[in-house]
């Protein structure tokens, strides 16, 4: 006979959801916006190449070029108020959204006070409903200003970023208590400067060297910028970590090669940024296995929407290695693309209960925020993978609450999960 458990988590736990402001709120003026213009008749003409037939089959808008312009988006911009009801209504006690660098600071040193004006108004507005704001200040996108000199390659980067998060916790900071300087940093790495894929689609080894330094000091001067102002924020950075794998763990060059990348992936950001951390966001999404030289293909095949592999075990796994931190960790990110809806809630509570294993082993673990709220821009994918606990009919604006989120809420609401 199967039992029933309550896993019961830590007092004062932090519940929620991310989103981020040109994923969601509209009307963004910035590097990206700019580089969809030029890309998305491209995006879409490849997209018969890139994605497999199941894919194309349920998501044919992935053909048009319009998927792949961000527009107006969810118009989280005029109707975040709503939105919040909803997260109150599902029981979050925490929220993460990212400031739109270019709506503060549209041109160079000038600061806009309609653009603060703006962002005090979203805190407010989740602090009268009781939501804990998590503020990002970097989710990818650069102001075009920013751009024009390099952007993250430009040695303007990291100082313009300090000057930036020292006047948005001047203007933000009594309505804000936790900021995080970058959102996946490596994440831009790899695809903008490896991959070459992302804006600005430079494959050049040299600038990767470069955008690395000039991300991991921007986050060490946006730290000490922000600390001058005040002692009493809790600033970090958002990592996208992998939970990599040797193919053969006997094998001594499966585990060397798997040892090398996850020192560039997981660790060297770290290493290039000591002393400057009050948390760690760990945003978790992939689980991969090397056999060397080489990727080799996931064949634990439960896949969400985007093909990517779900592996529950993974955050267990890089939660247990950041433990050597000795810090808080919050769970910034972690969610999937999942149209029907028949995959998340498992997901939800498969990875809850491995984030309960590690706390059970002393790993300190204060909150988990899915990603994400609302369904959102997925960047050069387009509209139509959905990672939203609400889904939004992008024609009508309409939001619809999915039944994984209600299932997701009574975690919230009873800081325990049943399984
Ligand atoms: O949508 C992104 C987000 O902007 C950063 N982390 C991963 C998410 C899903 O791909």
């Amino acid at each position: 006979m199967s039992e029933n458990k309550k896993l019961k988590f830590p007092d004062g736990f932090l519940w929620g959801a991310s989103n981020s402001a040109y994923q969601i709120e509209g009307g963004c003026v910035n590097n990206w916006s700019e580089w969809e213009k030029v890309n998305a008749g491209r995006l879409a003409k490849e997209a018969r190449g890139k994605w497999q037939l199941w894919q194309q089959e349920q998501f044919p808008e992935m053909f048009e070029a319009q998927n792949y312009i961000s527009g107006r988006a969810c118009d989280h911009y005029n109707l975040y108020e709503k939105d919040f009801d909803s997260a109150k209504e599902l029981g979050h006690n925490a929220h993460r959204f990212s400031l739109e660098w270019s709506r503060i600071e549209p041109e160079e040193g000038k600061f806009s006070p309609e653009g603060i004006e703006h962002y005090r108004k979203v805190l407010q507005a989740l602090r009268v409903r009781g939501i804990e704001p998590m503020v990002t200040l970097w989710h990818w996108t650069n102001p075009l200003w920013l751009e024009k000199k390099g952007g993250c390659e430009s040695r303007d980067f990291a100082p313009a970023l300090a000057r930036y998060a020292q006047y948005a916790v001047e203007q933000l900071g009594d309505l804000a208590e936790f900021w995080v300087t970058l959102n996946e940093p490596t994440a831009v790495l790899a695809m903008a400067y490896v991959k070459g894929v992302w804006p600005p689609q430079k494959k050049n080894p040299v600038a990767v060297w470069r955008v690395y330094r000039h991300l991991a000091r921007a986050h060490n001067l946006a730290y000490d910028a922000m600390h001058s102002v005040s002692e009493k924020f809790q600033v970090g950075f958002s990592h996208n970590m992998f939970y990599y794998e040797p193919n053969n763990h006997r094998s001594w060059l499966d585990r060397a090669l798997v040892r090398v990348i996850e020192y560039f992936a997981n660790e060297r950001f770290f290493r290039m940024t000591p002393g400057k951390h009050d948390f760690i966001g760990l945003q978790y999404y992939f689980h991969s296995r090397f056999k060397f030289p080489g990727l080799l293909r996931n064949d634990n095949l439960d896949l969400n929407d985007l093909a990517w592999e779900i592996y529950p075990e993974g955050i267990y796994h890089l939660l247990k290695g950041l433990q050597k931190y000795n810090l808080p960790i919050y769970i910034t990110e972690n969610g999937l693309a999942d149209k029907t809806d028949a995959r998340r809630e498992k997901f939800i509570k498969d990875h809850l209960a491995q984030v309960h294993r590690a706390i059970q082993e002393g790993v300190n673990v204060r909150g988990y925020l899915y990603w994400s709220l609302l369904d959102n821009f997925e960047w050069d994918k387009g509209f139509w993978p959905r990672f939203g606990l609400v889904a939004v009919d992008y024609q009508t604006l309409e939001r619809k609450i999915r039944p994984s989120a209600l299932k997701y809420a009574e975690i919230c609401k009873n800081n325990s999960l049943d399984i």
